[in-house]
């Protein structure tokens, strides 16, 4: 473990308040008196943001004069949520923040609210890379992410009448954001388009469009390191401010044209999480980001230099490819040696080689990007050139390995013919030094069926890094309550730095004072729930239930349609009186998911949740004892506050498909138990906690294999249905038109799909769900060994904080360490 230094609260309160006092007049021109908890947010902002001013130029001189290797993290997507209490923690200044605020007229919870958050990332992906950058920095280890500023990130989910998804556009730059800082001075020109010519015996590309991408910096300070990284997301601009030649023409309007395409590349953030569209503007968007960045870290690395010795830039940084969206920076890199500095292709390979790695986040082969070689060419005609020519020298190399002829067309990163193709994946893999599954289960799964053929010719290659999270924000700040708790019990707050201290809870699960407490935490924390979603929601929740959580991306595979059977099938026993209802324990059912768009069956089960929630919410027969409630636009806030309130989580994807999960952790982390599958970071997270404080449901890996080998998915699952009359009911219930005002058509596509298909075995694994139940609801009834379950929970789940994940990144792919 890192040493970590005394955390920095340099000032008093008074001083703090000063501070904001003096941005609000100097900067934002209002006085104390006008000053709303907007203003205030905005001015507490800026103070904070000068406090690590100091700790972020000296890191940035630290990194570039030292010999530590950096880490680049190229990801799409970094889903941050707020940044100020995080900051104020990082810094040390919680306390004086708050004292001061109050001190100036306001209530600090307000003025936290009032950031509005930025959503640039789906989900798991985007939320790991800003745990990523998060523990870098608290290790103390010299870092960029890098990434895109859009304009809209994920769209803002609303319900209508009807309990349908819309989408609206969250446009949250219209709101003031003192965080990042826009950096014209280091912007650089990203080309596209043209073709690619002969010149003295050289290919030359000649571009027929650029645009200018524009830094933005975020900082993002370390926990007690005294480091500050730094986050460098890029917004496209336009060089064509005017068209002068339209301009003459007096076409006013048209001259502005340009600048608009030129805006589009860092407009939205796409909003599938799976199926890739292969579309080009998300190409173009992939190589903005990772063009811009590749020449970001040479400027960095060599600064001034026009000839820099680039053969030592695997020892100035690694990049690390979060998925396959940032991997035309191999053939972009390649590009650069050879084309703007003149190396050869050996050298430039073996300089290539040794800067990349890949991380994979899916098993769905369906979500591993593959582009038409066309679409490629005409954006970027020298990359599929060079991609061709990596293609080539990867199939001699496995033909001289003794690779067979079949296995080597199989392998294949560019494939002829008329859909000619790039497989991002195997480029990655090819183009890198290491690959890494995020958990595993999911790491063991890609060398056995995903990439086997290359783990086949490169076994070397893979390794596995169990994803984490990083218990600053989802331990310390979203569960204030228990984290006392727990440095009570512990003696230290050293815990938040050095997670597997948790570890010292183990003796307290048998402290019955101690359990008693932490089951008051967890009651504490449900009635806070109740209030928030009382005010954002104007939810009437009952906080003595048991509060039972789902939530995540929709998706078929995570299966939110075998929890909302399970909950329609209590319904409808209890409707039928074979079910009494006094008899169950009080359940509140939370859910909390975005569908892509476009995705139906993901929207089809989003209605049916919310008219389940409709229906059984507003039905006497219940008496408020089962009860949904699916709060809209799911995202880090929600998160924050739902998941310390949680009793029980739900992770229960169909096995082998969820890579990992890092809800999963967050739940474990915050004393929920977990009703689960086999699958991801769950068997992990059960190894820890001990089987005995884990519901475990459901067909494993090879149970799943065995059904699909019998057909179960070409009419296989209606079995299941006939014979279980739990399962019948509930599935009739939802095709009778009970949670459609008597429509019979509006689930008609989901009830076909459990009928014929079923992919992902929801029906298979309905009955194993509903038997686990009982367990459940009579171990809640002994309120002191649910507890204790939990503390458990808590204290052998250490291993999931993104500080272990990062470690095992700097020691198994990256090999470097904090700054000295
Ligand atoms: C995929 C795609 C596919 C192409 C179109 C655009 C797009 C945008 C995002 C994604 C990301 C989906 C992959 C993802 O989020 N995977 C999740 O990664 C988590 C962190 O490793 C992991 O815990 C989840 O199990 C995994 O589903």
């Amino acid at each position: 473990m890192t040493e970590i230094t005394a955390p920095k609260s340099p000032i008093s309160a008074e001083q703090f308040a000063d501070e904001i006092r003096e941005q609000l007049k100097y900067t934002q021109g209002v006085t104390e008196q006008q000053a709303t908890d907007a203003d205030v947010y905005v001015a507490a902002a800026s103070a904070v943001r000068r406090h690590l001013m100091d700790a972020w130029m000296q890191t940035q001189q630290d990194m570039i004069n030292g010999d530590t290797k950096a880490v680049g993290y190229l990801s799409a997507e970094f889903l941050m949520g707020k940044q100020l209490s995080n900051a104020l923690l990082n810094v040390g200044l919680t306390e004086q923040f708050e004292e001061a605020v109050k001190n100036l007229g306001h209530d600090p919870q307000n003025v936290i609210d009032a950031e509005y958050e930025p959503g640039l990332g789906n989900g798991g992906l985007g939320r790991l890379a800003a745990c990523f950058i998060d523990s870098l920095a608290s290790l103390g280890v010299p870092a960029f992410g890098y990434g895109i500023q859009y304009k809209y990130g994920i769209f803002k989910q609303e319900f209508d009448e009807e309990g349908k998804q819309v989408e609206t556009p969250d446009y949250w730059l219209e709101n003031e954001e003192p965080w990042g800082h826009i950096d014209y001075g280091r912007s650089q020109r990203v080309n596209f388009g043209g073709e690619v010519v002969e010149e003295n015996g050289k290919r030359v590309w000649k571009p027929s469009w650029a645009v200018r991408a524009v830094p933005v910096d975020y900082m993002v300070p370390g926990y007690k390191s005294g480091r500050v990284n730094t986050l460098r997301l890029w917004t496209s601009k336009s060089y064509d401010e005017f068209d002068l030649l339209t301009f003459n023409k007096s076409e006013y309007l048209d001259a502005v044209r340009p600048q608009v395409v030129a805006e589009n590349i860092s407009k939205i953030l796409y909003p599938e999480d799976s199926t890739p569209q292969g579309k080009a503007l998300r190409l173009e968007q992939q190589y903005f980001f990772v063009s811009a960045s590749i020449h970001d870290a040479i400027r960095v690395f060599y600064p001034g230099q026009d000839k820099p010795d680039l053969t030592t830039f695997p020892q100035k940084i690694n990049f690390q490819l979060n998925d396959t969206h940032p991997v035309i920076g191999i053939p972009e890199l390649m590009r650069v040696l050879i084309d703007e500095y003149g190396y050869d292709w050996d050298t430039a390979w073996s300089i290539t080689s040794k800067t990349f790695n890949y991380t994979c986040h899916t098993l769905l082969p369906e979500a591993l990007e593959v582009w038409s070689a066309d679409l490629i060419g005409a954006l970027l005609p020298r990359h599929l050139e060079i991609i061709k020519k990596i293609n080539d020298q990867f199939v001699k190399e496995l033909a001289a390995q003794g690779v067979d002829k079949k296995q080597i067309e199989r392998m294949r990163i560019y494939t002829d013919g008329k859909d000619a193709s790039v497989r991002m994946a195997y480029l990655a893999t090819y183009g890198g030094s290491h690959v890494n599954g995020v958990a595993e289960l999911h790491s063991q799964l890609l060398k056995d069926v995903t990439l086997k053929d290359f783990s086949d010719a490169y076994p070397d290659k893979f390794t596995n890094v169990t994803n984490g999270v990083t218990p600053r924000r989802f331990v310390r700040m979203a569960n204030p309550r228990m984290s006392d708790l727990i440095t009570e019990g512990l003696g230290t707050d050293a815990w938040m730095s050095d997670l597997e201290k948790l570890q010292g809870l183990v003796p307290l699960a048998d402290d019955a004072e101690f359990v008693k407490k932490f089951a008051e935490v967890k009651q504490a924390n449900k009635r806070a729930f109740v209030d928030f979603a009382k005010r954002k929601y104007g939810f009437e929740i009952n906080a003595d239930t048991m509060f039972n959580t789902m939530v995540k991306r929709l998706h078929e595979y995570k299966r939110q349609s075998l929890k909302i059977l399970a909950v329609i099938s209590t319904y409808a026993d209890i409707k039928s009186g074979k079910l009494d209802v006094d008899s169950i324990v009080p359940r509140t059912v939370f859910f909390g998911a975005k569908s892509a768009p476009g995705y139906a069956m993901a929207k089809e089960t989003i209605q049916l949740i919310n008219n389940v929630s409709r229906v059984v919410n507003n039905d006497p027969a219940t008496k408020g004892k089962l009860s949904v409630y699916f709060p809209w636009n799911y995202n880090i806030e929600l998160a924050e506050n739902l998941i310390p309130a949680t009793d029980l989580d739900e992770q229960i994807s169909q096995a082998g498909k969820e890579a990992s999960g890092t809800g999963n952790m967050k739940f474990a982390l915050n004393g929920a138990l977990t009703v689960g599958t086999l699958d991801g970071a769950n068997v992990e997270i059960r190894e820890r906690v001990g089987a005995e404080n884990f519901f475990l449901f459901g067909m494993t890996v090879d149970e799943v294999d065995a059904l699909y080998a019998a057909d179960y998915d070409h009419g296989g699952s209606r079995r299941y249905y006939e014979e279980d009359p739990r399962l019948k009911q509930a599935i009739d219930m939802v095709a009778d038109g009970t949670f459609s005002e008597g429509d019979k058509k509006t689930y008609e596509n989901l009830v076909n799909d459990w009928l014929t298909h079923d992919y992902f075995m929801t029906l298979a694994d309905f009955g194993a769900y509903m038997d686990i139940q009982d367990e459940i609801e009579s171990t809640y009834r002994d309120p002191m060994k649910w507890a204790r379950m939990a503390v458990l929970n808590v204290a052998n789940s250490g291993y999931f904080s993104s500080d272990r994940s990062i470690e095992d990144y700097l020691e198994r792919i990256w090999h470097t360490g904090p700054l000295a």
